[in-house]
């Protein structure tokens, strides 16, 4: 597995690209320009400008996240022509720096749901938490404020300028089902896919994080069944996967460890952590040892291990410890004591694989 650590960018994030490069074993990071508004083209500049950044600290950019989509595409709206246009060009030119992966996700309106960033944990940690009844009850105006007033950056997802029709969106969204949403999606993978091959770019989307509808909207990347369906839309191995087990580990039936198995070769981009569920629905991001939550991080780690999987890895979310200030679920701390767990399991893994050789 290579080892990479999400980074916000220079002024965008409170770790810094010397800091990730102390971490045992990470060879790049995860990035983005998250100033370039969702559909427009990525200027080649400012690609350059990051990958000489990134490049001097001894650092790769092979993994983008994400490129977001812009809802008219994922509405199926005329718009969408010229945004997967716009799409294709981005591609190119991230072909052209030397990515390798884009991550992305397929979510109307909103990326990653909570309904606390800094929850208090019994240890005096904090984490991001998703209560079930809180999101049955709630606007979901009152989310986005909730999210930009406990945090000083724009949250990746919550960005102003995607935000800001959002009554319109819903409205747009009633119409929109889940099949509507397959459909959608089809459409813009027929359209990438094969751009994203010839400029060797694998193409990695983010399962749905809670894998389940919130506030009435469709989601559909969820679970097996839903992957095995999207992996047939275009069945190619550029039409990939970011298996993200702490967001399809919400849903306490989604069994990780029998996905890894059954699609690694399809996954290209493996974002591990742990969460802890609870019957009523609610989650929290926990460490990410296996004993501190709910999903098996050992098994996952051993069936990636078993897959020979060569792909990148990244821990994902950490929580806020050691008093540390930091985006939510960004820090440097926690992320990196998951980072050297995920190491420990893969180390031994491989040292008993050669041992009983
Ligand atoms: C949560 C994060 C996501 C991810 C995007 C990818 O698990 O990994 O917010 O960055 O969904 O587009
Ligand atoms: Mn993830």
């Amino acid at each position: 597995m290579r080892m990479i650590v999400r980074w916000f960018g220079k002024g965008n994030d409170t770790v810094e690209l010397e800091h990730i490069k102390q971490i045992p074993g990470v060879e790049g990071v995860a990035w983005s320009l998250h100033d370039v508004p969702a559909g427009e083209v990525w200027p080649e500049d400012k690609i350059l400008e990051v990958k000489k950044q990134v490049e001097n600290k001894g650092l790769n950019i092979d993994v983008v996240e994400s490129v977001n989509i812009h809802e008219d595409i994922k509405l199926g709206l005329p718009g969408r022509e010229q945004y997967i246009n716009n799409y294709i060009k981005t591609i190119e030119s991230l072909g052209k720096a030397g990515v390798k992966v884009i991550c992305y996700n397929f979510m109307p309106v909103f990326d990653w749901t909570r309904t606390e960033l800094f929850k208090k944990m019994e240890d005096g940690s904090t984490a991001l938490y998703f209560e079930n009844e809180k999101i049955k009850e709630s606007d979901p105006m009152e989310l986005v404020e909730m999210i930009s007033n406990n945090s000083s950056f724009t949250m990746p997802g919550w960005e102003p300028e995607r935000l800001e029709h959002l009554s319109k969106l819903f409205e747009q969204y009633k119409q929109i089902t889940e099949e509507d949403l397959w459909s959608n999606l089809q459409y813009f993978l027929e359209r990438v896919i094969p751009v994203a091959k010839e400029n060797n770019i694998k193409m990695a989307i983010h399962p749905d994080d809670p894998p389940w509808s919130v506030f009435g909207l469709p989601r559909i990347i969820t679970s097996k069944e839903n992957i095995q369906r999207f992996l047939k839309l275009v069945d190619d191995p550029y039409n990939g996967l970011t298996l993200c087990s702490g967001s399809l580990g919400a849903n306490p039936n989604n069994d990780i460890t029998s996905m890894v198995r059954e699609f690694s070769s399809r996954i290209h981009f493996a974002h591990i952590r742990n969460v802890k569920t609870y019957e009523n629905g609610d989650f929290i991001e926990t460490s990410h040892r296996t004993d501190d939550g709910s999903v098996d991080i050992y098994n996952v780690v051993k069936s990636y291990h078993k897959s020979n999987f060569s792909g990148y890895v990244r821990p994902d979310h950490g929580r806020h410890i050691w008093g540390e200030k930091s985006r939510p679920g960004y820090g440097l701390y926690d992320r990196a004591l998951g980072i050297m767990y995920l190491w420990g399991l893969w180390d031994s893994f491989e040292r008993l694989k050669k041992e009983s050789q």
